[in-house]
């Protein structure tokens, strides 16, 4: 067993979960357009559109359950701190369910639906309820300025320092149900190949850059990842 794992995780985990991915053929890209939805531009232009969104999308996240896929990669966590390791969970999805699967140490490097961020002051706070264009700042008290706090296409994504020393410190780097459509994620099989790790995509199926990996496992995460962790 590695001593150092990478995971990156994107919508393909929670599926089984009942939360919709993006690029599959029932996914959000398929019925939305993401240039509306997720770019800060599509925000500035109807926010109501965009909050009602992320407000649907929340309340469905807060619904969902952790599956076996989750829970696997929390009892990988425990099992390789536990021999002196790591984990280092990297995750495009802006749901909770890694955290209440009961992994401790989680990256979200586009962000979580359970907080919002005002565009004011800055402030990040911990959101559980619908956001609107009348809610105001906690902090600084400023209305029509909260958003979700996630990456929107043509932001910068989160804790990318941590994650660049994380994959030069790995030795093994894992993929689970992510289409590799989008960057820099996409990118980072790329990078750990550079690095001389060995690669491995868990996916239903074969992503766009399944070719940089040098191992791929076709099937349901909540299958795929307990059968490699256990
Ligand atoms: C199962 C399964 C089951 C199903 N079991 N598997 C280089 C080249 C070209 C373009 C760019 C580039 N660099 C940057 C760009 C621009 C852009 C980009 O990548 N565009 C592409 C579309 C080409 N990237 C950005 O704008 C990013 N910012 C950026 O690059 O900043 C500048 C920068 C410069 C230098 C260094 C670093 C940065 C920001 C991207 C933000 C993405 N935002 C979204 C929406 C916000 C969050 C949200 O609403 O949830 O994030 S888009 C959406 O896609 C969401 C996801 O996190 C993300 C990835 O999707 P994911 O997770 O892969 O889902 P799917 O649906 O695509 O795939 C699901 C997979 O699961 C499939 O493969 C299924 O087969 C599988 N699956 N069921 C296992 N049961």
């Amino acid at each position: 067993m590695a001593r150092t794992l990478f995971v990156l995780t994107g919508a393909g985990i929670s599926a089984e979960s009942g939360l919709g991915t993006f690029r599959d053929t029932d996914g959000a890209w398929a019925r939305f357009d993401p240039m509306r939805l997720a770019t800060p531009e599509g925000f500035a232009a109807d926010p109501v559109l965009v909050h009602a969104f992320y407000n649907q999308r929340r309340r469905d996240a807060v619904r969902a359950a952790p599956n076996p896929a989750h829970t696997a990669l929390a009892r990988l966590e425990t099992e390789l701190t536990s021999r002196g390791g790591r984990l280092f969970l990297c995750t495009q999805n802006i749901d909770d369910l890694h955290e209440r699967a009961g992994c401790r140490a989680v990256t979200h490097m586009h962000g979580e639906l359970l907080r919002a961020r005002c565009v004011a002051c800055g402030t990040e706070p911990v959101w559980h309820d619908d956001l609107s264009v009348e809610t105001a700042c906690p902090a600084c008290g400023q209305r029509g300025g909260m958003r979700p706090d996630v990456v929107w296409f043509g932001e910068m994504p989160k804790h990318l320092e941590a994650i660049d020393e994380a994959l030069a410190e790995a030795d093994l780097f894992v993929a689970i149900g992510t289409s590799g459509a989008v960057y820099p994620a996409a990118g980072y099989v790329a990078q750990a190949r550079a690095y001389g790790i060995p690669t491995l995509a868990l996916t239903l199926e074969a992503a766009d850059n399944a070719g940089m990996f040098e191992s791929t496992r076709l099937g349901r995460a909540s299958e795929t990842v307990p059968a490699l962790v256990d």
